[in-house]
């Protein structure tokens, strides 16, 4: 029996799966062949275009030929992959299970018309890595400080609110299929810092897991849960959580077992351990790698993973010790544990050494440790990317993350072998993200964790193709207008080459240049009269850049080798230096905030003048963004320029107006 396509509650944007993203499947005479749950997913979103779009789709061989034909059968594509090829007027999409056949249909709708032209040689389709995810930092109870979602800049939760499970299924549905048309596959429910809510939902409280992931599953979405380290103690009463004691050991395994019974495919646990104030193994004098590995024994047994993060820091540092570095503890932390992590525990690592900035090098641990496989995390959410009231694409961030290479050989996106994983950007809000253009960000991670190596810039054109499927010409280059380089913008305007961290303490919106400057969270600039920046060399600082392989420990050892935009992360230098680019720091300082407040404008006046090619309720959110983009991107530039013009002295060289 076909499974009926999700239907969004009344008002809630279709985002890249309007019904006109379907026209040309759905005008066309289909064949599904195969049995299994996902073919009926598959049935159902074909026999639904075809009822748009006049099409007929059929189970079983009879009134041939056809247009397309999709079927289970090939042999060695994995439980994802997919071969497609056209011959003959009949395209053929083959796989080996129906997660696969479901990737390869909406393969097929993004090519649109093109799918069905000429005839062309086989392709098969693989991911690059079995764990896409999404992590949700959704809490169940309304948290006193964060909310009902941490760092959530898009409405409520879509799982819970206000203590209960919301029930509204038919959005969760509808979420799922949206993260199978970009290749996402796996949801984790619930915020990392587990209260004491949602620290039930392991146990009494299973069954509202067990229904989110009764609405995910026919998507091919697996549902995974943060657990608290402490949940013995919290939950089963036990007196201690030590990862090496039997009664522990047998505790998890009870409880996993259980979890397992309500949700058979259930894909396993993600822990934030001794992390921001979250219980973990350091209690009991064990490492992480005894932590991980009692959850990983807890999972085994079924099949499931536990997501260990490796964002452990001293978060209660003393900012006059200048020898402790935040930026360091990830890998001193982990590395001495390479090799003594369980087959299926996953080192879940930010992508870079803070916390998701908007210009960190990329963390050091990723590629330190052969031994153990390495997920690696990045922020959907813009937390600190202008939350989603301003308009940051992270595509191109991203990319040059997974590209780059650690060591001579593999990739950031080869190294991930535990997966990629992004902090979701998705709530209730009926354009999912908050500001409509920050869907592209959710899109455009699915794919390139499906793809590391995909070329952002034509991701961002499927989005739009699907987005808005009868898009002339001008709205695709307006939106490439304002889309393509809206990170680099956001960069310029806030903080500078790379130091990081000028924001507002605890909301973490606009700028604060001293706000974390005395603070216990391990996050300076020191700027002085004399200069700004963060000595990370092995000679003269913290050392982290020893904690790179060569090439890199040596480019960023030395201040007229490091990138530019990393000048300030890697070292501390005078306002006078002169950058590669010919500038001197702070000069670049003012030009930088000077250019980010034009190309707001500009991306404003681009915006106004696509008023008639979206719709309207679309436009007009995205343009009362703009207003507050611009404010905050103005004051930004007058914060960040006068601080630095009373520090130093120095002024503009092209006379401009600094307070
Ligand atoms: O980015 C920081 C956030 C915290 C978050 C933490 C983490 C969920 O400010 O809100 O907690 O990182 O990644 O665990």
């Amino acid at each position: 029996m076909s499974l009926p396509v999700p239907v969004p509650p009344e008002g809630v944007d279709p985002a890249w799966l309007p019904s006109a993203a379907f026209r040309a499947v759905g005008g066309r005479r289909t064949l599904i062949r195969g049995s299994d749950p996902l073919v009926e997913t598959v049935h159902g979103e074909v026999a639904e275009a075809c009822r748009r779009f006049g099409g007929r789709v059929v189970r079983a061989a009879s009134d041939g030929p056809y247009d397309l034909v999709l079927g289970l059968g090939a042999d060695g594509l994995g439980e994802e992959g997919f071969a497609v090829a056209r011959s003959g007027g009949t395209t053929t999409v083959t796989a080996s299970g129906g997660r696969g056949l479901l990737y390869g249909l909406f393969h097929v709708v993004r090519l649109g018309e093109a799918a069905f032209r000429g005839d062309w040689a086989p392709e098969t389709h693989r991911p690059a890595h079995a764990l896409r995810m999404l992590d949700h930092w959704d809490n169940v109870a309304v948290h006193p400080v964060m909310g009902q979602v941490e760092r959530g800049y898009a409405g409520g939760s879509l799982f819970w609110e206000d203590g209960r499970a919301r029930g509204e299924l038919g959005r969760v549905r509808t979420y799922g299929r949206l993260l199978a048309a970009c290749g996402v596959n796996a949801v984790c429910v619930n915020n990392v810092n587990v209260h004491a809510a949602e620290a039930r939902l392991l146990t009494d409280r299973i069954g509202e897991v067990a229904d989110l992931a009764d609405a995910l599953r026919p998507y091919g979405v697996r549902t995974h849960l943060s657990v608290s380290f402490a949940a013995p103690i919290v939950l089963g009463g036990l007196p201690t959580a030590d990862p090496l004691d039997v009664s522990v050991r047998d505790w998890w395994a009870g409880a996993t077992r259980r979890v397992y019974e309500a949700i058979p495919d259930f894909g396993g646990y993600v822990v934030k351990a001794d992390s921001e104030g979250q219980p973990g193994p350091f209690a009991y004098g064990r490492s992480h790698a005894d932590g991980a590995n009692l959850l990983a024994a807890a999972l085994e047994p079924h099949g499931g993973t536990v997501h260990w993060r490796a964002f452990v820091y001293d978060h209660r540092q003393d900012w006059r010790d200048r020898t402790t570095d935040r930026a360091r503890a990830a890998y001193d932390h982990f590395v001495p544990l390479d090799g003594e992590f369980a087959a299926n525990a996953v080192l879940q690592v930010k992508h870079g050494p803070m916390d998701f900035q908007v210009r960190e090098p990329v963390s050091p641990l990723i590629g330190a440790m052969p031994s153990t496989r390495p997920a690696v995390e990045v922020q959907a959410t813009q937390e600190y990317t202008g939350q989603q009231r301003h308009v940051c694409w992270l595509g191109p961030m991203w990319s040059e993350v997974l590209r780059f290479r650690p060591e001579q050989d593999l990739c950031v996106g080869e190294l991930a072998r535990g997966g990629l994983v992004a902090v979701s950007n998705a709530g209730d809000d009926p354009f999912w993200t908050g500001h409509p253009l920050a869907q592209a960000n959710l899109y455009t991670f699915g794919r390139l964790a499906w793809r590391p190596d995909a070329e952002p810039r034509a991701v961002l054109d499927e989005w739009i193709a699907l987005t808005f499927p009868d898009a002339p010409a001008p709205l695709a280059d307006g939106l490439h207008a304002v889309l393509d380089g809206s990170w680099r913008t956001y960069e310029k305007y806030t903080a500078p080459l790379g130091v990081g961290w000028m924001v507002q303490p605890g909301h973490h919106y606009g700028p604060s240049v001293d706000g974390y400057e005395y603070s216990p969270w391990g996050t300076y600039h020191f700027a002085d009269r004399d200069g700004v920046g963060v000595d990370r060399s092995a000679a003269t600082g913290t050392g982290y850049a020893g904690q790179y392989a060569k090439p890199w420990s040596e480019l960023y050892e030395s201040r007229d080798t490091c990138p530019d935009e990393l000048l300030l992360f890697f070292h501390h230098v005078p306002y006078g230096h002169v950058l590669k680019s010919g500038k001197t720091v702070i000069q670049h300082i003012y030009d930088t905030h000077f250019e980010g407040v034009q190309e707001v404008e500009e991306a404003r006046r681009v915006w106004a003048g696509l008023a008639d090619l979206v719709g309207q309720g679309r436009h007009a959110r995205v343009a009362e963004r703009y207003e507050e983009q611009l404010r905050s991107a103005r004051e930004w530039r007058d914060q960040i320029n006068s601080y630095f013009f009373r520090k130093s002295g120095v002024p503009d060289e092209r006379g401009r107006r600094i307070y």
